[in-house]
């Protein structure tokens, strides 16, 4: 669905459901906005205007022909104690997709507007309750899919990134300030800090920036997982070890080569990750047509995913295909697993390779380590760690260390003073539109229209 720009408005007065559709014990149904009390007195049974702040009461929703509606509980919340920051009122009616779509029509009867998508969040951040990236991480809180996603959302919904970014512009700011006297007093320049100082707490600055930025690859596989991809010769039991992963029968085993033809997915949840595991043909030279599109899908799938296992049959040692193949794949998303060792009792196997029998369920506890090592290749990101997961803040923190890199070259070559500031000032614009100062109204309605209605 495409969202048609219409300025979200301060104060207007909007109105949506705030729960998912479907039948529940109850629903709520979210006013807010300048007249919030007044539209809902209009359709409430009791003297709304005289309630303290942040108290619920029970009472029956009316419509303007008089006719009942429900029964429901109401909690009001004055601004600016609020999520938007304006006057709130919330609906607890009874849960039923018809009710529920009445109560919200009487409250539009009575002059409120259908909210749209994410407009709660937008008065908020408005109203100045949330930065940008605050009122982000709520949409990424709300579809947290694991911890380690939870976690990193329950951050920057606590302000932790706004407060780092925050922490670059202070100092570029500071930076900036310096240039800007070099510029107006270049006889006395010299006097405000050394140019070789300056430099130095740019190039710290920039350190900083690309530490955080690196940590997008966290953030990326949090996110949305990653593609899992087993490969090998015909016959040495990927197939078998896909079925051990998932812990059933999901793909045909057979003894004959050349039984899985197809690419062959399947989702996996392993240690609070999404992985999509994909069972590939086997590699070998064939005359057989179908085959032949098999091994071409096998190798388009292998650069494609994020991990492969190469999957080796311990009764027949690494062979020149397996060799070939190892040296195809870039050696850092590489496991090599030495399978059936269930049927050999002396090991000839290469360094390094993992030691399983998919048919006897041998050593698949090892495997998840070593998958799991190889993924956080320095370690997981812990509870605290403040982690980007957002593209746009990826990119607009790319552009911002482009743009120091620019100013400390442009310095170090000693191009004239304007360009090094227009820079400067680049960097502090990409790094604002990420808390949400510098942003367009166009980017913000794209941003807050990927929310949900009533968000
Ligand atoms: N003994 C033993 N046999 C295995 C093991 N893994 C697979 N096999 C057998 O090897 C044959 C080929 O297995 P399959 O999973 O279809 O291999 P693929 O062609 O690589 O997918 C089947 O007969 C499996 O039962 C294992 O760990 N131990
Ligand atoms: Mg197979």
């Amino acid at each position: 669905m495409h969202f048609v720009h219409r300025p979200y408005q301060k104060g207007e007065t909007i109105a949506a459901v705030a729960t998912p559709p479907g039948e529940g014990g109850i629903a709520v149904i979210r006013i807010s906005g300048d007249k919030a009390l007044e539209v809902a007195e209009k359709i409430y049974s009791g003297s709304l205007r005289s309630y303290q702040s942040h108290t619920v009461h029970f009472g029956r929703i009316v419509n303007l022909e008089g006719e009942v509606v429900d029964e429901v509980l109401i909690v009001v919340m004055k601004a600016p104690r609020s999520y938007t920051g304006e006057d709130t009122v919330e609906i607890h009616c009874h849960g039923g997709s018809l009710i529920t779509r009445r109560v919200l029509q009487t409250a539009l009867d009575a002059g409120a507007r259908a909210a749209l998508p994410g407009e709660f969040t937008f008065k908020a951040y408005m109203n100045e309750k949330l930065d940008l990236a605050q009122a982000e991480a709520v949409q990424e809180l709300i579809a947290a899919k694991n911890d380690l996603a939870l976690h990193a959302a329950e951050n920057q919904l606590q302000g932790a990134l706004s407060q780092k970014i925050e922490s670059f512009q202070k100092e570029l700011v500071d930076i900036a300030a310096i240039l800007e006297a070099w510029v107006d007093f270049p006889e006395e320049g010299l006097e405000f800090a050394s140019f070789e100082e300056v430099i130095a707490s740019l190039q710290a600055t920039c350190k900083k920036m690309e530490t955080l930025s690196q940590t997008f690859q966290n953030g990326k596989i949090v996110h949305e997982g990653l593609t899992m991809c087993l490969t090998g010769a015909p016959n040495v039991g990927k197939s078998s070890l896909m079925n051990a992963l998932l812990g059933k029968d999901r793909a045909i085993v057979t003894p004959i080569p050349g039984t899985t033809r197809d690419l062959l997915e399947a989702d996996l949840r392993m240690g609070g990750l999404h992985f999509r595991l994909v069972d590939t043909a086997g590699i070998r030279d064939t005359e057989e047509l179908v085959e032949q599109e098999g091994i071409r899908r096998s190798h388009q799938a292998l650069q494609e995913a994020d991990l492969v296992l190469l999957v080796l049959d311990a009764t027949r040692g690494m062979e020149e295909n397996d060799r070939e193949l190892l040296a195809r794949i870039p050696s850092h998303k590489t496991l090599v697993i030495w399978n059936k060792v269930d049927l050999v009792s002396s090991h000839q196997k290469p360094e390094h390779a993992l030691e399983i029998s998919a048919k006897e369920g041998l050593g698949i506890e090892k495997l998840h380590e070593a998958i799991d090592r190889k993924i956080w290749r320095s370690g997981p990101p812990s509870k605290e760690e403040i982690v980007i997961t957002n593209s746009r803040h990826h990119q607009a923190l790319n552009q911002a260390i482009e743009s120091v890199k620019l100013v400390i070259q442009g310095l170090q070559t000693q191009v004239s003073a304007e360009f090094v500031a227009a820079d400067m000032r680049r960097a502090l614009l990409e790094l604002g539109t990420i808390i949400g100062t510098d942003i367009s109204e166009d980017i913000l309605s794209a941003i807050f229209s990927k929310f949900c209605v009533g968000k």
